[in-house]
């Protein structure tokens, strides 16, 4: 392919001009800085990294914007809950596939280059496993491979609803697994993910709701090098029903009772206290923080700017997947921030005084931490996952720096992503998916026959 040219570039280093990248079987093989564009550059004007995705359950773009209405009860999280598992009930693996291939196009137009895909239906719709234990997994590899987008597959474990051990109730029943029948799936979603260039497998106990202490410590077991992802102490509940089990919080209890240490990545941890955000950064976990979903579901905030204080690793995701963008979760990050603690720039220190820059390095270095991935960024040996940024949008007229950051986040309406690669394969061009009207068309009519039902 030709070499890349972007005017300004965000590198490791910090933003450079003239930069010249060079792409080798999917790698950044090549960065010259200063370098004049050459004939047969591809030549753009903002270059910054490609954002890994650490947390989506992809299926539930289906349902975005379905459950903004009030039911018969006061709503919440658990009746948030029930719609989704209605939803989920009656998903084909067709359906799951044009689902997830629709959210994994919207993640590439606005700047994701990987998905950890937290993925937890194994079944058929009356809950028997299928032929092909692994049938769901390969629908999201092959999401991952219409799309283009980089996969991070972690396959859940889930047995109970909720601590102690709990029956399932008739809404999981797609989701239930023992440990020999999660040891078998693993094994076929490693299978199911081995062509696919570039992919990563983890394991993901769903929750300590979820996944007794044995069960827990046999799935970490059987994960081997990889990323470990695990749900916790999302919601206020969820922390007292963990209290009233183990006379412990959820995150006290995990770092006890698990050698909680960079492989981790803890989605929400939204209620820490002090002590807890002192033992995940001490830990080297990652916060997985999924702020638009958290905030869509009430789920409360957690403490970033304390978390990064002590030298802890945070990273994005979008979850349930009701709107999916970088740019709005780092907005929505920092606006919960703001909004609680009544201040401004609140995640920034004297070394790092732009909010956007502060968001979007960590995020980029905790996401892929969270993924799997080794090298990140605009450097030699990284997978080449590059977007280029409009700079002809209005929001960006006369940015340099920083402030490009800055302004994507807080000031763009329209989207400033121009142009996505992974692995060095242009997927958006001028801010769309090249497939994006074929895959967008299934998507309507899965929907169609889904909701008519
Ligand atoms: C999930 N989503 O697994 O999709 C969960 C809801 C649960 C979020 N936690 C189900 N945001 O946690 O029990
Ligand atoms: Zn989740």
């Amino acid at each position: 392919m030709a070499d890349l040219f972007f005017a300004r570039a965000l590198l490791p280093s910090g933003w450079a001009r003239d930069v010249r990248i060079g792409v080798d079987v999917g790698r950044i093989a090549s960065i010259e800085i200063g370098a004049p564009a050459r004939p047969g550059d591809e030549r753009h004007a903002i270059g910054i990294p490609g954002m890994p995705n650490l947390h989506s359950h992809a299926f539930q773009r289906g349902m975005a914007g379905l459950a903004e209405i009030r039911g018969a009860t006061a709503d919440s999280f658990w009746t948030w809950r029930e719609v989704m598992y209605r939803f989920v009930g009656r998903m084909t693996p067709d359906d799951i596939e044009a689902v997830a291939a629709q959210a994994y196009v919207e993640m590439l137009e606005a700047g994701f280059t990987r998905v950890g895909e937290f993925h937890y239906i194994h079944h058929d719709v009356s809950g028997a496993p299928y032929g092909n234990l692994a049938e769901l997994g390969e629908r999201i590899a092959a999401a991952t491979a219409t799309s283009g987008i980089g996969l991070t597959l972690l396959p859940v474990f889930y047995a109970h609803a909720g601590f102690g051990g709990q029956t399932p109730n008739e809404g999981q029943r797609r989701f239930i697994n023992d440990i020999d029948g999660y040891a078998r799936l693993l094994d076929a979603s490693r299978r199911a993910v081995a062509d696919l260039p570039g992919a990563v497998v983890g394991v993901a106990p769903h929750s300590l709701r979820a996944a007794m202490p044995d069960e827990l410590t046999a799935v970490v077991d059987l994960g081997k090098e990889g990323p470990i992802h695990i749900h916790i102490a999302e919601q206020a509940r969820e922390v007292d029903d963990c209290m009233a089990w183990s006379g412990q919080r959820p995150i006290d209890w995990l770092m006890d009772h698990a050698e909680v240490d960079r492989r981790w990545c803890l989605i929400h941890a939204t209620h820490a206290t002090p002590n807890e955000i002192r033992r995940m950064a001490l830990g080297g976990a990652v916060a997985g923080l999924c702020p638009v979903t958290e905030a869509n579901l009430g789920d409360g905030t957690f403490s970033a700017p304390d978390f990064i204080g002590q030298g802890g690793t945070f990273g994005i995701g979008t979850d349930s997947n009701v709107l999916i963008g970088v740019s709005d979760e780092l907005r929505q990050l920092e606006y919960s921030q703001r909004l609680a603690r009544q201040m401004r720039n609140a995640v920034t220190s004297e070394a790092t005084p732009s909010t956007g820059r502060t968001l979007f390095d960590h995020a980029l270095k905790g996401g892929a931490q969270a993924l799997g991935v080794a090298a990140v960024g605009l450097v030699e040996g990284a997978s080449a996952d590059i977007v280029a940024l409009d700079h002809d949008n209005a929001a960006l007229a006369a940015r340099a720096g920083d402030a490009i950051l800055d302004s994507w986040i807080f000031a763009a309406r329209r989207s400033a992503v121009d142009a996505v690669w992974v692995r060095g394969r242009k997927l958006v061009q001028d801010g769309r998916h090249h497939a994006g009207e074929a895959i967008a068309q299934r998507f309507h009519a899965t929907l169609q026959r889904l909701l008519r039902q």
